[in-house]
């Protein structure tokens, strides 16, 4: 009689045990590895979604090609994983593929670059820059900076170098970058050109722009990688990055950071890919059968520079050196 209650409760404790480990899992389709900022927000998020108790991490990574990203979107469908991570390469093309994940019922969370098709289709939680303000905060942070050098009524020549054409991240920095060149009528575009979020896309755009432009004073790169890219391209043609052409660029990785401090570029521009912090909890409450609006939420960002001090309104820059030791990407 003893034998068959401890077999039964071997047997109880086993399925408790398997319950228990039973993994949540959770599917990230991840656009590529373009740049330190993907490769941070990769990596940040696959540690905090592996490393959590009971989870189970499914990750796929597009290679920057759409197609990739769709196709690995019905597979998670197929696996019929619990939850959906997802950003997009491109804005558009994902209303068809995005239906079949709302009518599989798997709970999609949006993350970093918002598809168009957003407002038709069903997401519980959204995360990403605000890169209209991002964008403004570059051009802003070039008018004020020449401001207090006594340059703010001198005509200088400004060319944009913007990410990959289509991302949500290009066109709202694109916005925000015009809408602010209006504030300052004396900075002059002359160049606007992808580099395709990366660096060696970034060093030959400059490379071509200082063989095709007489006098450019000012680059504003939608990120760091292209920024990068371009130093390499100003140096070899003989110039001074950060003195000869002011260099802005956007995201605050880590080399942008050792690129200030060393002098060859001169303010870079917050866009957080630390997005664990804002997922797991997330998907905490919503195992807990909690619900979120469709609000993008929007991470606190700064600005950071050689000196600190420049006003932008909704933000003051930070001396890049002050706060180098304490980055985390
Ligand atoms: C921004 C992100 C952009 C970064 C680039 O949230 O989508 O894509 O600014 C990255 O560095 O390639």
């Amino acid at each position: 009689m003893k034998k068959i209650f401890f077999v039964a409760l071997a047997l109880v404790m086993l399925v408790c045990v398997s319950s228990a480990s039973a993994d949540v899992v959770i599917a990230f389709s991840q656009i590529g590895q373009e740049s330190d900022w993907r490769t941070a927000n990769t990596d940040d998020l696959r540690h905090a979604i592996e490393n959590h108790p009971g989870w189970k991490l499914v990750y796929d990574d597009g290679q920057q090609k759409q197609e990739n990203q769709i196709k690995a979107l019905r597979n998670f469908i197929t696996q019929d994983v619990d939850y959906i991570l997802f950003t997009g390469v491109v804005s558009t093309g994902w209303d068809e593929v995005l239906k079949e994940v709302n009518e599989a019922e798997i709970p999609l969370l949006l993350i970093d670059r918002i598809p168009d098709c957003a407002d038709k289709i069903d997401y519980v939680a959204a995360f990403g820059g605000d890169f209209v303000e991002e964008g403004r905060r570059q051009v802003a942070w070039a008018g004020e900076y020449l401001k207090s050098i006594g340059k703010g009524d001198t005509d200088v020549n400004i060319v944009i170098m913007e990410g990959t054409t289509g991302a949500s991240a290009q066109t709202g920095r694109t916005e925000g970058n015009l809408k602010a060149l209006k504030e300052y009528p004396h900075l002059k575009l002359v160049g606007q050109q992808s580099g395709n979020f990366t660096r060696a896309e970034g060093q030959a755009v400059m490379e071509s722009w200082l063989k095709s432009i007489d006098k450019i004073d000012v680059l504003i790169a939608q990120n760091d990688d292209m920024a990068l890219g371009a130093i390499d391209a100003i140096k070899a043609a003989g110039k001074v990055p950060g003195k000869d052409i002011i260099i802005v660029g956007c995201d605050s990785v880590k080399a942008a950071f050792d690129s200030i401090v060393a002098g060859e570029m001169n303010c870079t521009v917050e866009c957080t890919p630390l997005y664990g912090k804002f997922v797991v909890p997330t998907i905490e409450a919503l195992i807990r059968g909690e619900k979120f609006d469709k609000t993008v939420v929007h991470p606190e960002e700064g600005v950071f520079d050689m000196n600190g001090g420049i006003d932008l309104g909704t933000v003051k820059s930070i001396k890049a050196a002050d706060v180098i030791a304490t980055r985390q990407y």
